[in-house]
This record gives C-alpha cells, structure tokens and sequence, in this order.
C-alpha cells in the first residue's frame, strides 16, 4: 500500500459523481417500468439476492461509482486485507477476520506465519467444550450439569454474541438458555442473574484485552455472586474452574483473574473486537446451536467473502452497496441509512451493524493522519418490519430526509406452518414488498384526488415517492445465510472506509470515555484533589449525584 491516502474528492469520478449528482432527476417509477433495468440491477451474492432497481441511480452513476473504485484501488486494498497487509495502520495490525472463517487446509499468512490451523485448533477446543456443555458432561462444582450459560462482555464481546443468539433462537438446544451480561449498570447483572442457580450456572467471560473495566467489574460480582451462591462447603478454585472459562487473546491476565487457562480460548490481534463474533468470543454461541450449525454459520461467511473476493466489480453485491452508500451520503446528501429486517429474529442486527459501521467508518482523518475532506460514517439505525410501519417509517415515507433504506426478508417462515394453519408468513412479506414499493412510486396528486378526497386534504395525502430501496431476500434465515448477511455488511463497510481513506478497523474515540471514566471515578467517590481536577460542569453534576444519592 501506498503511504498516504488518495484523498477521494480529488479524482476525476469524483468531479463526474459532482455534475451527475447536480443534473440528477429522480424518476423510480420509469426506471421500474424497465423490466432490463430491474434484471440488471438484481444480483447474486451466495444465498442472497439482493435487488438494487429501487434505488436512485442511472447507469452513468453506476459507471462513475467503479470509476471512483477503481481510481481509489479499492480492489487492491480488498486484496491487501485478505493477503494480511497491515491495513489497520494506525494500530499496525492485519485485518484479517476473513480468516477465521476459512476452511481446513487454506493458507492464510499472517506477519510470515499461517493462521488457518491455529484457527482451526481453538475453534476444535471451542467445539469439544460446546458439546460438553450440550450433553451434560461437563459439571459444576456440585456435579449437576449446567442449565445456564451466561456471557460476560461488552462491545464487540457481546453484540455479535447477542444479535446471533437471537437470529438463531430455532436452533438452540432446548433446555439450555444463555443470557448476556454487558452493562456496567448493576441492574444489568442483577437481572441476568435473578433466579439462576449458581450450580448450573457457568460464566464465559469474553473480552479480547481482559481489561475492560466494565467486564472485569461484571465478571468479579459474577464471582462473588457464585461463590456466595454455592457456599463454604465448595472449594473456591475449584468452583472457578467448574464454572468459568475465558476468551481473550490476554491469557495472561485470564490466568490472574483466576481462570484455569486450559478453560481459555485464544484469538488473536488481527481479529477486531466488532468483527469477531466468528472468532471464539462466539462461544457462548457455539454452546447454544452446537458446533455443527456454528460451522454453517462460519461457512456463510466464507461464502460472501469468496464473492467479495473474486466477483466483478458490477456484480459484487457488498462493493455495489458500499459505493450506494457513497453516492447517498457524498452526492445526495443523505445522513442515515435504515436496515429494516423483516424478521423478529433479526431484532437484534441493526443494533449489531451500528457498532460495525459506526465505530468502523466514523473517523475524521483518514488512515495516514490528513483529515477528510468529505462527509463520512453515516448513522445506522432500525427495527424490525413491521413494528417499524407503525412508528418511525411515517418519515422515511413522507419526511424531508432522504433515508435509503435496506429492507431484509426470507422466503420461508422459522416455523413451518401445520395444517389448517393461515399463512400470516406471506402477509409479512406482503408488507415488505408494499413498502418497498409505495416509498418507490409514492402517490401523486391526481391520484389521490381520484380517490375521492378533499382538496384541501390533498396536500397531506401525497407522497413525492422516490425514496431508496435495497431489498435483500433469502431462502431462509439458516446459520449460514446470518453469516452471509453479517459479512455482507463487514464489505460494505470497508468498501466505504477504502473510498473514504480511513482506517476502518481502529476505535480511539472508545479509548477518551475510558480514560476520563477512570479520573472520574475517585471524584465521585469523594477524592477532594480528584474532584477539584474536574471541570465546573462535571463538578456540578458530582454534586448533585452527592446531594441526592440516598445513604
Ligand atoms: C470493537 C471495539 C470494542 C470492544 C469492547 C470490548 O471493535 O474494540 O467494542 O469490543 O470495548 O473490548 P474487550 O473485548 O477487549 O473487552
């Protein structure tokens, strides 16, 4: 790689993206009575077809966009990223989570050694310890074998965890349910843990530096709680083993906490805290749908990485998507998307992406240090269809923003319908392929008048139409199409950071919080030198906690 950045907004696609942008008229509705626009807009990527017709685009965008890839090199930092180049350079680490989902027997280098059969070692060692969980083998410290797995992390250690967890509920193995601790907020272990027995319970405390102050307090009242909970007669090393084991790439300081390091499970530095839910921070998940359906899931990934890897730039789903992105947020000015699942499953995954596209592509400068001169890093949000149709979606329909919106659907309900049984699963879907359709043709005056309305409602009842659609559909929401759509969205996020120029995969702007936290801390606690430290803001906020905190 080069040393500096291409700065985008100097190349000639960007001046050509300017003037389209500039002379751009949108007309949905006659781009859609086009049945070859709508044929050559629709693509394949693994399991996922993936119709881009409803968005604002002409064939000129389309070209200018590669263009604008293809001055930038976005394919040869694709290709640095899966050879192991040290992209993450204000970190000066490879980015190489691609890898965790390679098959046996693929060579990946990373810093001139192969990480494929170190990957493969602990996903066994993950695997072997899934399955003693499932069958009862392994045991707590009383011998009853455990009922409640209980994830300890935060960020990156928990939202992936979380999110497929949730996607996956018809896989779980029944009789084993697993609960996610994450806040720093006591409540949130205080529910976690209500009504948990401590001789079926067994933690894995995720965190990928085991330094992370919010797990560490969570994963030491975990502790205590456990150790109360089985009482004196219970040898408090040995019940740590029975009931707690690690993932980080620290094992030293999992070793300090008290953790039997052969209960640990390693990864490594190029794997991102938000891009390793594929790693062994995916435990907890590995316990719960087994190592079988994990492997699907892993092999899911691999699929769309294979695409993103080897397509064509015209019909590379997750670079067509992120040069989308490109053309809304730079061009026409959009500051947000929306993901908008069709899957009660999926409630989970627009919180999952905001952490992967926002603390991925959220950064001022660009990765040699100059700052951008564009707009980056747009804000993600959602929920799911069609609970959102009755809430936020009046302004993506009739608002002055423009949100382009990616709408998630599957072709085959989680549960097969029994006889007699009336298919709501096609209502559903008839609500997604109705939106889709009503923010792309909206509806005009005349038609609303036809409806027999007043003229003086008229105005109210219109809608201007041409507001963009992704529409993303599956066979099914399997393991592996949740590992296609997760790897979908890690592509199109670095696709926008390569545009962009920005290291995607470094988070600093987590780094102040935690720091400031720690100097903040002992003020609360009545450090009179540490509070006199404070700011008069921040000091007026410490008094008022003082004030009204009851004894
Ligand atoms: C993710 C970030 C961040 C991280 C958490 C937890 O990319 O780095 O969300 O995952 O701060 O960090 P640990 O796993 O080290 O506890």
């Amino acid at each position: 790689m080069s040393a500096s950045a291409t700065d985008p907004t100097t190349t000639d696609a960007w001046a050509r993206l300017t003037e389209l942008a500039a002379g751009y008229r949108p007309d949905l509705r006659g781009a859609l009575a086009d049945a070859d626009w709508v044929r050559k807009s629709t693509l394949q990527a693994a399991d996922l077809h993936v119709d881009l017709s409803k968005n604002l685009l002409t064939p000129d965008v389309w070209r200018a966009l590669r263009a604008l890839a293809a001055e930038i090199g976005v394919e040869a930092r694709r290709d640095a990223m899966f050879a192991g180049a040290h992209i993450n350079s204000t970190e000066g680490r490879a980015v190489l989570h691609t890898a965790l989902r390679q098959p046996e027997g693929a060579v990946v280098m990373a810093d001139g050694d192969d990480v494929v059969p170190a990957v493969h070692e602990v996903l066994a060692r993950v695997y072997a310890f899934a399955d003693k969980v499932r069958s009862g083998e392994w045991t707590g410290a009383t011998g009853r074998p455990i009922a409640t797995v209980v994830n300890i992390g935060i960020g990156g250690s928990d939202l992936g965890p979380v999110m497929a967890y949730e996607a996956l509920k018809p896989y779980r193995q029944d009789g084993l349910e697993c609960r996610f601790i994450s806040n720093i907020d006591p409540t949130d272990a205080a529910e976690k843990l209500s009504g948990l027995d401590p001789e079926t319970t067994l933690f894995v405390v995720s965190s990928k530096t085991f330094g992370t102050l919010e797990t560490l307090t969570n994963a030491r009242l975990c502790r205590s709680w456990l150790l109360d909970g089985l009482g004196a007669g219970v040898d408090r090393k040995d019940a740590v083993a029975k009931h707690f084991v690690a993932v980080s790439t620290a094992l030293d300081k999992v070793a300090d906490f008290g953790i039997d390091p052969d209960n640990a499970f390693g990864f490594w530095d190029w794997v991102g805290g938000r891009y390793s839910v594929d790693s062994a921070i995916g435990t907890t998940l590995a316990v719960a749908i087994g190592p079988e359906r994990f492997a699907e899931l892993l092999a899911g990934f691999h699929a769309m990485d294979e695409h993103f890897r080897t397509a064509p730039l015209e019909q590379n789903v997750p670079a067509q998507m992120g040069l989308l992105n490109i053309w809304y947020t730079n061009f026409l000015g959009a500051h947000t998307h929306a993901v908008l699942p069709y899957s009660q499953y999926l409630h989970r995954f627009p919180a999952y992406l905001q952490q992967l596209t926002m603390e991925s592509n959220g950064k001022g400068v660009r990765w040699d240090g100059s700052p951008v001169t564009t707009e980056t890093g747009e804000v993600f949000w959602g929920e799911p269809g069609t609970n959102g149709q009755h809430a936020f979606y009046q302004l993506i329909h009739q608002g002055t923003r423009l949100i382009p919106a990616d709408f998630i659907g599957f072709a085959n309900p989680a549960h097969a319908l029994k006889d007699g049984d009336v298919d709501v699963h096609e209502l559903f879907l008839a609500n997604f392929f109705a939106q889709t359709k009503a923010l792309a043709f909206g509806k005009t005056p005349d038609e609303v008048r036809a409806e027999g309305t007043a003229e003086r409602l008229v105005p109210a009842r219109t809608f201007t139409g041409n507001r963009p659609t992704t529409s993303i559909m599956a066979p099914a929401l399997t393991p592996s199409v949740l590992g296609q759509l997760i790897a979908l969205y890690e592509h199109i996020t670095f696709t926008q950071g390569a545009v962009w120029g920005i290291d995607s995969f470094d988070q600093w702007g987590v780094e102040l919080g935690k720091q400031l936290a720690l100097q903040v801390a002992p003020a609360i606690a009545g450090d009179r030198s540490a509070l006199d430290a404070q700011d008069a803001s921040t000091q007026g906020l410490i008094d008022y906690y003082h004030q009204h905190r009851k004894a």
